[in-house]
């Protein structure tokens, strides 16, 4: 697990993720159609948008965006205890949508160039680096449940 230290660093930067939770959720998303395709087609509800103009004005994605976050946050403030929040969340990514490990992966990676991007001042390298250990345990602890269901 993380330190405490790290904890208040990733729990620091997330509050200040949260009041614009929907601007940030709607561009991790678009930003993993746009960097690997092959997520987009996962969604059955998404397949009809094809520019990037078409991806900005759904209201659809931005709403997914806040979903994804508003999870991923809950798991962020358990701490190292996250299993109850972690365990349907993994129990669907494996059994329902078939999500491999990797793009799990890509979205992390992706998360943190957001926050970075929009918060250059409030995210230095302390933060950054305590943001992915706690985004690795996030795919860590995904994938031996994954395994648990049988993906
Ligand atoms: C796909 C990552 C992630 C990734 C889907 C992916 C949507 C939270 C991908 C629908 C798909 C497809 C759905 C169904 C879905 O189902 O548990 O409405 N995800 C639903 O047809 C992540 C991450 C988090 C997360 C949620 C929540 C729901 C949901 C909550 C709804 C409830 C449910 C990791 C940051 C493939 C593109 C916290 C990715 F590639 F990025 F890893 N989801 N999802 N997802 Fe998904």
């Amino acid at each position: 697990g993380l330190s405490d230290d790290e904890w208040h660093h990733v729990l620091g930067i997330w509050a200040k993720v949260e009041p614009d939770l929907s601007a940030h959720g709607q561009e991790v998303i678009i930003r993993l159609f746009q960097v690997h395709p092959e997520t987009q087609e996962r969604f059955a509800k998404f397949k009809n948008l094809k520019t990037i103009d078409e991806l900005r004005s759904s209201e659809e994605v931005k709403k997914h965006g806040t979903t994804v976050l508003t999870a991923l946050g809950r798991i962020l403030k358990l701490k190292n205890n996250h299993e109850p929040e972690l365990k349907p969340l993994a129990e669907s990514h494996a059994t329902k949508h078939k999500i491999p490990v990797k793009y799990l992966e890509f979205i992390c990676e992706i998360i943190v160039k957001v926050i970075a991007e929009k918060h250059p001042s409030d995210f230095g390298a302390d933060s950054q680096a305590a943001m992915r250990k706690a985004l690795e345990l996030f795919r860590n602890d995904m994938a031996s449940k994954y395994k648990e269901f049988g993906f």
